[in-house]
């Protein structure tokens, strides 16, 4: 029983994103990635909520079916009373937390009325805006409804927090606060809008940070809405936060409120108990990336692959902003830097993203399918040839070895011939694996360079403008199996609030450069002194230039494929050894302290 002097309530928490059973980009990691450790500390008292799409919810969602006696059972009754259409079960993620998914549809006919509203009351102007505005704005609203009802049925017994993840889960938070809704809340933003806009079209961003006019330069790109909430949703909550001091330094400009708080992005780590494990991986999947390799390249001209390492960088398309610019930049240099040096080694570049496409190549899928097609021929002949050649041992009495040659047939023989013959060509193996529907910065970079694979270049080129999964018949792995195979990460990004593509290197044993831009530069740079010996290598782009950062960046590439296989490997360890820090167990703390910061605030 309770004492009565007791003063301390139970506290509940729910998190709220777009993101939630929807993924989008990197937001669903975050949230996804975080639920085991979020679920180990809140236990049953630990909520989601999200937007309901039936055809993504389809594979990750489990309604809950039996009556539901909970706070959030009873919220959800009520809601449904009233005549929304609200789902209720588990996300099946690790964790299997609880999730409250709202269909939007159910307030599509309020949308006028809730935009006026948001007009009178907090100056937000929606009129004319993009049907995701418009979405974001009837999510916003169920939420608010939902969050409201859940506090008047039970704020007596229940501390809520609320945690809102950018402005897309936003809209309903400031009217929580403007009517006094017994909810603290907590507002992340993992990029700002104009931060995003203006990093990638004015030159100098950075410079000029200070100085940008916030409402004119969002009425000038058409993002005032979105602008606008996001500043409303900073300036309400009781704790603002954000994902690191990179994004930090535009908030005040941008959203009117410098973050109170910090909070690191994790991944939930699991490492493997023998260290070697995740080295073996490497070897294997680099297998794959050895035959599309092969396939790719080798019908022209061939190279040692035993001294070809594989280089990549992967994420949405934002030409600069991804530093895509750069690495291309500094790959020109390198192999400039590696053909004066007659090196005979190779470095393959595969630049992964997503830009419309009509198919894949077909040539590039043709002599794949000859390289496969010549590898079963390879595999008959063998299983010929050992059988044959068993049998001639065994029923042989004297010691000496037959003629293996004459145990394949003319057949096979043949066959064998004509597929590698139809295989060769004198065409350059294309550098984009895609048939593009239109020319685009990448290709146009990629030919002013001449980075266009010719024998003689020692680094060669592999733009493929689809993400990895392990459907695609040209690597046949996923995202993570790709990475493993890989040797270095290449993500030099001039506007990346946090960036989660280097981590996913490092925690996969795997060296990474990365930039003082980006918010997972600046924090390695805080926590580590040694990161760079340990396989973390940050482009300053903070200081220098645009070519004195090509350079570095130049200078490292330069450096990587002059080290030795045994530095690799022990490089490996090293990197590999990092990835705890990154294990949200131990950044969970910075949300602790958000959360709490929020409901001392509302008290
Ligand atoms: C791992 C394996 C080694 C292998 C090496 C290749 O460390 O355990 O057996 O030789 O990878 O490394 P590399 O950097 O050349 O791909
Ligand atoms: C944002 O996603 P993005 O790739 O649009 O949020 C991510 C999660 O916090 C962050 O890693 C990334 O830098 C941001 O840009």
């Amino acid at each position: 029983m309770e004492s009565v002097f007791s003063t301390t309530k139970r506290k509940l928490l729910i998190e709220i994103a777009w993101e939630v059973c929807n993924q989008v980009g990197g937001i669903y990691t975050v949230i996804r990635s975080k639920v085991p450790a979020m679920v180990e500390k809140w236990d049953d008292n630990y909520l989601l909520l999200g937007p309901y799409f039936p055809a993504k919810a389809a594979a990750e969602f489990e309604p809950i079916t039996e009556p539901d006696e909970t706070e959030i059972g009873q919220t959800v009754r009520k809601m449904r009373q009233l005549g929304y259409e609200v789902e209720y079960g588990y996300w099946l993620i690790t964790g299997r937390p609880r999730v409250v998914l709202f269909n939007l549809q159910s307030v599509t006919d309020q949308l006028d009325s809730i935009k006026a509203g948001l007009w009178e009351r907090h100056k937000l102007p929606t009129l004319g805006v993009e049907d995701l505005v418009n979405q974001t704005i009837a999510f916003g609203e169920m939420v608010r409804v939902f969050l409201t009802l859940l506090a008047e049925g039970h704020a007596k017994r229940v501390d809520f927090c609320a945690h809102f993840h950018e402005w897309m889960a936003s809209t309903g938070l400031p009217d929580l606060r403007h009517d006094n809704v017994k909810v603290a809340t907590v507002f992340t933003t993992h990029a700002t809008m104009l931060g995003r806009y203006l990093a990638q079209n004015v030159e100098g961003f950075y410079g000029k940070l200070p100085f940008f006019d916030w409402l004119k330069e969002a009425r000038h790109y058409g993002i005032e809405a979105q602008a606008t909430i996001e500043r409303l949703a900073a300036i309400n909550s009781h704790t603002f936060t954000t994902v690191s001091d990179v994004t930090a330094r535009e908030c005040e400009v941008f959203l009117g409120r410098n973050p109170d708080l910090v909070l690191p992005n994790g991944l939930n780590i699991t490492r493997f108990a023998a260290t070697h494990e995740f080295q073996n991986l490497h070897v294997k999947y680099k297998e794959n990336i050895h035959e599309f390799v092969m396939g790719h390249f080798f019908h022209n001209y061939s190279f040692d692959l035993e001294k070809t390492l594989y280089f990549f960088t992967s994420g949405r398309f934002e030409f600069s902003n991804k530093g895509y610019d750069l690495t291309l930049e500094a790959l020109a240099r390198l192999n400039w830097r590696m053909r004066e040096a007659n090196m005979d080694t190779t470095v393959v570049m595969f630049m992964v993203t997503k830009q419309p496409y009509r198919s894949i190549n077909p040539e590039v899928l043709h002599s794949r399918a000859l390289l496969d097609e010549i590898r079963d021929t390879c595999e008959n002949i063998e299983t010929q040839v050992g059988e044959r050649l068993f049998h001639a041992a065994a029923s042989s009495s004297q010691n000496t070895l037959p003629d293996l040659n004459s145990f394949v047939d003319d057949y096979w023989r043949l066959r064998l011939r004509r597929t590698v013959q139809s295989w060769k060509t004198k065409q350059l193996p294309p550098f984009v694996t895609h048939d593009l529907v239109q020319e685009d910065d990448m290709t146009r970079f990629i030919r002013q360079s001449n980075l266009v694979n010719n024998e003689y270049d020692r680094v060669k080129i592999v733009y493929h403008p689809d993400f990895i999964a392990s459907t695609n018949p040209l690597f046949k792995l996923d995202y993570s199996q790709f990475v493993r195979g890989c040797h270095l990460g290449v993500f030099p990004s001039y506007y990346e609030p946090w960036g989660y593509t280097p981590l996913e290197c490092v925690v996969r044993g795997i060296p990474t450069v990365t930039s003082d831009q980006s918010g997972f530069g600046d924090f390695i740079m805080q926590i580590m002194r040694d990161y760079e010996n340990r396989g973390i290598y940050v482009v300053d782009r903070r200081s220098q230039n645009f070519n004195q950062a090509a350079d570095q960046l130049a200078n490292i590439l330069w450096r990587f494929v002059r080290m030795s296989q045994r530095d690799r490997i022990q490089q490996r360890n090293r990197v590999e050894s990092i990835a705890e820090v990154f294990d949200w167990t131990n950044l969970r703390s910075y949300y602790d302290t958000a959360h709490d910061l929020a409901l001392k605030r509302r008290k």
